[in-house]
C-alpha cells in the first residue's frame, strides 16, 4: 500500500453543523494520506452514499480510502481496503473476499499485532494509546509502551490511535510512531486543516 503519515477517521458527532465531505475535504488540503468511513449508527443505504462519496472525494486527491466493519460497503464503493477490529472476521477470511485490497486490523497487544502480521495485514492500529470517549466499550489504553514494542518487532506498517492530540503527539512519535491516527482531534477542530497541518509538522 501507499505509505501514509496522517490518517483521519470519520466522526460526524463531531461536527453537527458541518458536511462530511466538506469536513474530510479540508483534512486532505491540511495533509491527511489516508481517510477512513467510520459509522456505526447510519443504515446501509446512506452508508453506502458517504462511501461513494467519500470515494470520490478521495479519488480526486489520491488519498487511500478504507471502509471500517462493512466489506460489502467497501466493495460496493470501489474503497481502497477494509479495516477490521478484533472482533470481526479473520484476515485469512477477509482476504479470500477482497483479494489485494488493502486490510488494516486493530490491535492492543504485541500476540495480536503478531497474527496480524503473520496473516498478511497490510497495516494494524496500536492503540488505544490514551483514554479515549470517542470509541464505545474500548479496551484500555495500552500507552506509549505499547508503540515501543510494535516499533522494534513488527515490521508491516502500523499507526497509532486513541485519544492522540496535538498536545500529546510528541509523546506516541518520541516511543517510535511515524503514523498518528485521530477522530475528534481532527474532525472536532474549529480549523480541521490547519490541525492537520500542525500534526503533519511533527510527523516531519
Ligand atoms: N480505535 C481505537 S481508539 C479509537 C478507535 C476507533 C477512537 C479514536 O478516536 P479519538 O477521538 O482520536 O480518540
Ligand atoms: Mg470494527
Amino acid at each position: 500500500m501507499k505509505d501514509f503519515k496522517l490518517y483521519a477517521i470519520t466522526g460526524e458527532q463531531f461536527h453537527p453543523e458541518r458536511h462530511l465531505i466538506d469536513v474530510m475535504e479540508e483534512a486532505i488540503l491540511g495533509g491527511v494520506d489516508i481517510i477512513q468511513l467510520r459509522d456505526k449508527t447510519s443504515g446501509k443505504t446512506e452508508l453506502l452514499q458517504k462511501a461513494k462519496a467519500l470515494r470520490e472525494l478521495t479519488r480526486h486527491y489520491q488519498v487511500t480510502f478504507i471502509v471500517n466493519d462493512y466489506i460489502d460497503i467497501a466493495l460496493k464503493s470501489e474503497a481502497d481496503g477494509i479495516h477490521l477490529g478484533q472482533g470481526d472476521l479473520s484476515i485469512v477470511e477477509a482476504r479470500k473476499i477482497v483479494g489485494d485490497k488493502i486490510i488494516g486490523i486493530s490491535t492492543h497487544a504485541i500476540a495480536e499485532a503478531r497474527l496480524a502480521e503473520r496473516q498478511g495485514a497490510d497495516y494494524i492500529g496500536v492503540g488505544p494509546i490514551f483514554r479515549t470517549a470517542t470509541k464505545e466499550d474500548v479496551v484500555d489504553p495500552v500507552s506509549v509502551s505499547y508503540v515501543r514494542e510494535v516499533a522494534q518487532s513488527i515490521q508491516i506498517p502500523f499507526v497509532a490511535i486513541g485519544g492522540i492530540k496535538l498536545h500529546n503527539v510528541d509523546e506516541v512519535i518520541a516511543a517510535g510512531a511515524t503514523r498518528i491516527c485521530a477522530i475528534s482531534e481532527i474532525v472536532g477542530s474549529k480549523d480541521v486543516r490547519g490541525t492537520c497541518e500542525a500534526f503533519i509538522s511533527k510527523l516531519k
